[in-house]
């Protein structure tokens, strides 16, 4: 079976620092996705979470985006995002569209769903990660297995609450693909065999959608998967999108989404290893022009630990 794969369009938000009509900007994307599914023999679509930007949603907006859902003659399968941005099952514009179209499938209330030769199991937000596990039925179906994740899935450490490709890895027990998503630059596709032997896989394009004024956001060319599952092929697809789009803001400081942590420990790791009161003199001493006298007088303080 071929699918689209693609993940938080945050639809039905107002970002400052864009100045175009960033919701129309997001259904552009969604009506090429749908043109490349009619253009290319698909007719499934799945996304990773975080359609919405927030869940109470404009009237208007929320109307365009289910137009564009049901007139698509396609099949939608649909991961619950953050509770922030899709809302919660009780009450959000994603438990309407699930309600209102048969085509819709959400992550609602259900483990998994197998159509075809594909079983997509969910693991929303509302699932703790840490504990997650394959259902025994799960594991047992005849079918290609596929995660749909929406939790910071990463290949390396970043500064905020995430879970490492290995350790997740780990969990699993069958070969299967885990689809990432949530608001991450894009970390491709790769393999890795997890320790009971298995080949697990995971797909990350990215974010679809672009509203935030960050380093990775600017120049961003957003993207989504086009899944084969019978060949297991993943082709990135470029979406194409408008430029120059930007209100540049007064600080022209631009975050990072994504630091070096590795880097990091490796400094904490010197710092371990190496450095005592003495070393850390002898390294200001060496960055300022100090005169021998203090320098010296300094060391003999630091020798007798300042004592009198
Ligand atoms: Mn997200």
């Amino acid at each position: 079976m071929k699918f689209i794969y693609c993940t938080d369009l945050h639809y039905g938000a107002t970002p400052i620092c864009r100045k175009d009509d960033y919701n129309e900007a997001i259904l552009n994307k969604l009506r090429y996705i749908i043109n490349y599914a009619h253009n290319n023999d698909i007719n499934t679509i799945v996304i990773g979470g975080d359609l919405f930007d927030r869940p109470h949603q404009n009237y208007s907006d929320l109307i365009e985006i289910i137009s564009i859902i049901k007139l698509s003659g396609l099949k939608w399968v649909i991961n619950r995002g953050n509770p922030t941005h899709d809302g919660v099952v009780e009450n959000s514009p994603l438990t309407l569209i699930g309600s209102m179209d048969t085509n819709v499938r959400t992550s609602d209330n259900c483990q998994s769903y197998t159509v075809d030769d594909v079983s997509f199991i969910f693991c929303p937000n509302s699932v703790n990660i840490e504990e997650f596990e394959l259902s025994s039925v799960d594991k047992n179906i005849d079918s290609k297995k596929y995660i749909l994740t929406h939790h910071i899935l990463v290949k390396n450490s970043v500064p905020y609450k995430h879970i490492l490709w290995d350790d997740f890895a780990e969990k699993l027990d069958i070969d299967c693909t885990v689809f990432i998503a949530d608001y991450h630059p894009a970390q491709g596709d790769d393999e890795i065999t997890n320790s009971n032997g298995n080949t697990i896989r995971f797909i990350s394009p990215g974010s679809v959608c672009r509203r935030k004024y960050t380093k990775d956001n600017i120049n961003k060319e957003p993207m989504f998967c086009e899944i084969d599952s019978e060949d297991e092929s993943c082709v990135f697809i470029t979406i194409p999108c408008e430029k120059d789009v930007w209100n540049i803001p007064e600080d022209t400081n631009i975050n990072d989404t994504e630091l070096d942590m590795s880097r990091f420990k490796d400094n904490i790791d010197d710092f371990q290893e190496e450095m005592n009161l003495e070393s850390a003199w002898h390294k200001f001493v060496s960055e300022n022009d100090f005169s021998e006298d203090i320098t010296n007088m300094i060391y003999s303080y630091i020798k007798k630990g300042f004592k009198q």
